[in-house]
């Protein structure tokens, strides 16, 4: 090979190497890159339930649609709250949910969304107080609802009535006006298993069902239920 060929291989490789460089150092420092998966199988010993908290926000704030509705995940390894919405889970374990709902609401096209079912004793709390129903066309309305089509679970999360709105995600509880809701259910055996909200809240687009809510990882994501 001519001493020009190998030092064009040469320079070749060494491009390779730093766009290598260039490409792990970005990834370290993006937090949260979307669509990734958050693994509650080791959070806890075999057969104990798994706690999974998330919040629904009104604006994500970052990433190529930062005025998007979203929910965003609080990993259990690290504390973070990241817009990856995939979660890996143990089959037929019981999940402790807790969601904090930052949005405000509005009533609901379909009241029977406002039924909570699904869950166990088809029931959740917000903010500590019991409930099984809950009426969109009463209070702030209804922010965001939590389903689970295939294992016919629903939950609605109350809207926030206050002024204290938090614009940009990721929002910590202790700073905005939020309602917390909980609730407990039980995965099925393994399997992928997506999870949406059913609130048309993608605001502006044609049925409500643009934006955010046909867009994975900000709306929905799944449950990669696993053995
Ligand atoms: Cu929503």
């Amino acid at each position: 090979m001519s001493k020009g060929g190998r030092l064009a291989i040469s320079l070749g490789l060494f491009l390779v190497a730093v766009g290598l460089v260039v490409w792990a150092v970005a990834a370290y420092l993006t937090p949260g890159t979307p669509g990734g998966e958050v693994n509650f199988t080791n959070t806890q010993s075999a057969g104990q339930p798994v706690n999974l908290t998330v919040e629904s926000v009104g604006s994500i704030g970052f990433g190529p649609h930062p005025s998007w509705v979203s929910y965003m995940t609080k990993d259990p390894h690290t504390g973070q709250w990241i817009q990856d919405n995939t979660w890996v889970l143990p089959a037929n374990t019981q999940v402790n949910m807790t969601v904090y709902q930052f949005d405000s609401g509005s009533p609901l096209r379909n009241q029977q969304w406002g039924q909570v079912e699904g869950t166990t004793n088809n029931s959740a709390t917000v903010n500590g107080a019991s409930f099984t129903h809950f009426d969109s066309r009463t209070g702030a309305g209804v922010g965001h609802t939590f389903a689970i089509p295939s294992i016919g679970l629903v939950v609605p999360l109350p809207g926030v009535a206050s002024s204290n709105i938090c614009g940009a995600g990721p929002c910590l509880p202790s700073k905005w006006a939020h309602n917390t809701v909980t609730f407990s259910f039980k995965t099925p055996g393994p399997g992928s298993y997506n999870w949406q909200c059913f609130v048309p809240c993608g605001l502006g687009y044609l049925f409500g069902n643009g934006g955010g809510m046909s867009q994975e990882n900000y709306m929905g994501g799944f449950l990669d239920v696993v053995r």
